[in-house]
């Protein structure tokens, strides 16, 4: 069971009521696809991907990173019990996907590098600290049906 302190709870909620999904959630998913290409493998009935500046023009794509933005807000809404929050989304990864668990963990840390990015000096060593705290059960939620 992960303890969550008030501190950490703030400076979830504080970073995703802050967020713009529609923004961040496209950027994350498009640095995913193109730092680790591998990962457009399951995406192959979106369309062209063929670069850098095809991927980030496909809206097929940036509906899809709002799609996955709009999911980690249930983890932010329910953080005391992640892991039954995720079962079927990991049923749904794992059995009918077959996306690799790996690249959660590689979109989960693209989505840090964005988010840091928009929020520059306000993303302190211990709001990265608490963010990373916060992915890697996210992470670790989803890949729990594969085992
Ligand atoms: Mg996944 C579907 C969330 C990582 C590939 N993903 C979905 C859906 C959600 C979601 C909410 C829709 C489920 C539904 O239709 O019921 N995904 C989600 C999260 C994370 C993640 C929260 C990790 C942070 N997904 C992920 C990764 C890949 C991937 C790393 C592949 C590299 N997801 C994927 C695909 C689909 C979903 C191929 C189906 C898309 C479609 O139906 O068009």
């Amino acid at each position: 069971m992960v303890e969550w302190s008030d501190a950490e709870r703030t400076i979830i909620t504080d970073i995703f009521s802050s967020l713009d999904y529609d923004d961040i959630g496209p950027k994350a998913l498009c640095r995913c696809l193109i730092v680790y290409p591998w990962t457009q493998r399951y995406f192959g009935g979106y369309g062209n991907l063929y670069n850098a500046s095809a991927i980030k023009t496909n809206p097929l794509i940036a509906a899809h990173g709002i799609k996955v933005l709009h999911g980690l807000d249930r983890a932010v809404k329910n953080m005391d019990d992640i892991k039954a929050t995720y079962s079927e989304l990991s049923v749904l990864h794992s059995e009918k996907l077959h996306v690799d668990p790996d690249n959660f963990r590689l979109l989960a840390d693209c989505l840090s590098v964005v988010i840091a990015a928009k929020m520059g000096g306000a993303f302190t060593a211990e709001v990265q600290a608490t963010f990373q705290k916060f992915v890697s059960v996210v992470v670790s939620a989803l890949g729990r049906q594969y085992h």
